[in-house]
């Protein structure tokens, strides 16, 4: 039997999608550098499907149909080159590698190039979902060649998450490094919301002075508004479980420093080489590390600041309907960066990349699944060029709406000391693009003072100086 995929790197990701791809029809070759891995799998799920164990690289590679579709699954960096180095060589032109794994885009991109000149099609695919979304459909954003995904855009299609409305979560993001790409800003965008949701969580307790379980309820019923999105859901979950060894809450027995993998702080760093402002991204990737430094928490514990005092009941359920409003549109701002993220890396690296079409495959399989999404590509739908999220009308009235609700969470966070560091970030952003002035003419006035750095007018065409340690007359420069 030939195997019409092959997956290699059998840990919860690599396991989960052979299954899947198994449970949907296909013939899965397995390959793991630990062959044990790989004979757990059939010995506990080779019921499930058709799968053909193989021990070495020449044999795993003899079990695919050709052109062979081989499918990485190793953790991202030296691992992913060690593996391309095993196979490469034993691979023919029209053959294709597809790298699953959290790889950065500029690794893909070189990859890709390399694997080129051997007419090898290296397909970096981005997956989210988690391994759950694994095995039952994640969200899934490939890259390379558009003649790869002729052959390999049918099973992934079969294999991924399903919008509500029947639409596969799985599109053809783009050329060479797209598809990582814009699983790196789906992270952040993903970082973000989780940020956001925390900022609203702490406000409700500290403002508020809601219970977890009460705020968890508040959560479920935001989720049934335009809020809905699986991060509300399971945050729901998390704030109402209760721990068994003591009996509190559990989000109170919890250490409160927050982990990261990367793929957020990427999303920031390579927003600042292309000049794109991120700032609410780069605010969620900033609290969590500001989370784990605990000797610069603990030496800061005794700082002056308000204590917070709980709202009287109705004026509570007040604050949460405008928490509501101001993380709404926080959310529409952190969407906004993203997208605008992916545009300019669409455009630095010609892409050509279809955001309407982007928005559409995050709706199902992945962290971020929104009911959101869908009203963010019918907004690129309506208007493919549109310049950004906050142009398009319905946005742009929703949180026109919201602002002076938002406007007052954050005179509330701000009198009672609860930092909300991403809706602050967030409304600095809109009020910025909104301003008729910005002090960046001052800015200008100073660069051109100590550096002579020159600035333009806003009269006149031309470069110009001002003889600041002269005479002060202004000359063309
Ligand atoms: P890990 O990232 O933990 O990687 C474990 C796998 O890599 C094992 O199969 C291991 O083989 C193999 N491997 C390593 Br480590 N070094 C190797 C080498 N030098 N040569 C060959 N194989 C090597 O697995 P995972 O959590 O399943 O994630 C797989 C990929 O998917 C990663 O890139 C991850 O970032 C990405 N991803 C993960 C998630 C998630 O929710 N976990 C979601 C989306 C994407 P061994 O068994 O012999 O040690």
């Amino acid at each position: 039997t030939s195997a019409q995929i092959g997956v290699t790197g059998l840990a919860v990701m690599g396991r989960n999608l052979a299954r899947n791809f198994a449970r949907n029809g296909y013939t899965v070759a397995l390959h793991n550098r630990t062959a044990a891995r790989t004979h757990d799998l059939v010995k506990e799920f080779g019921h499930e499907g058709d799968f053909v164990a193989t021990e070495t690289a020449k044999d795993f590679v003899a079990a695919l149909e050709r052109p062979r579709r081989l499918m990485i699954m190793v953790k991202a960096g030296a691992p992913t080159d060690a593996v391309i180095q095993e196979f490469a060589p034993l691979l023919e032109p029209g053959d294709m590698i597809i790298d699953g794994g959290n790889a950065h885009f500029a690794d893909t991109r070189r990859r890709e190039k390399e694997l080129r000149e051997q007419g090898i099609h290296f397909v970096g695919t981005g997956i989210s979902g988690g391994e759950e979304g694994a095995l039952h459909g994640p969200s899934i954003m490939p890259g390379g060649s558009a003649e790869s995904y002729d052959s390999l855009g049918p099973m992934l299609e079969k294999i991924s998450a399903k919008a509500q409305d029947g639409a596969p979560c799985v599109t053809h993001v783009g050329p060479d490094g797209a598809g990582h790409f814009v699983k790196m800003v789906h992270n952040g965008i993903e970082y973000a919301d989780m940020q956001l949701i925390g900022e609203a969580y702490q406000l409700l307790r500290d403002v508020a002075g809601y219970t977890p379980a009460q705020i968890a309820e508040i959560f479920r019923t935001w989720n049934t508004g335009r809020l809905d999105s699986y991060l509300i859901e399971i945050t729901a979950e998390v704030l109402s479980h209760v721990d068994a060894a003591t009996g509190k809450p559990f989000v109170d027995v919890v250490e409160d420093q927050a982990e990261q993998k990367g793929t957020g702080r990427w999303t920031v760093q390579i927003a600042l080489d292309l000049g794109v402002p991120v700032s609410g991204i780069a605010e969620a990737v900033f609290a969590r590390s500001l989370s784990g430094h605990s000797a610069l928490r603990e030496a800061s514990r005794g700082l002056a600041g308000p204590k917070p005092a709980p709202l009287a009941e109705d004026e509570a359920r007040a604050f949460a309907d405008r928490v509501e409003q101001a993380l709404y549109a926080s959310k529409i701002v952190s969407y906004t960066q993203g997208f605008h993220e992916i545009a300019s890396g669409s455009e630095e690296y010609d892409w050509n990349i279809d955001l309407g079409s982007i928005a559409s495959i995050w709706r199902g399989g992945c962290i971020i699944r929104a009911a959101f999404l869908d009203r963010i590509r019918a907004a690129y739908d309506a208007r493919p060029d549109l310049p950004s999220l906050l142009s398009d009308e319905t946005f742009a009235r929703e949180i026109g709406q919201a602002q002076d609700d938002w406007r007052e969470v954050l005179v509330a966070a701000t009198r009672q000391g609860v930092p909300a560091p991403g809706f602050s970030a967030a409304l600095a952003y809109y009020d910025a693009l909104r301003a008729e002035r910005l002090p960046a003419a001052l800015t200008q006035g100073q660069r051109d003072f100590f550096g002579a750095h020159t600035y333009r007018r806003t009269d006149r065409e031309g470069s110009f100086h001002t003889l600041w340690g002269g005479d002060r007359t202004e000359v063309g420069a």
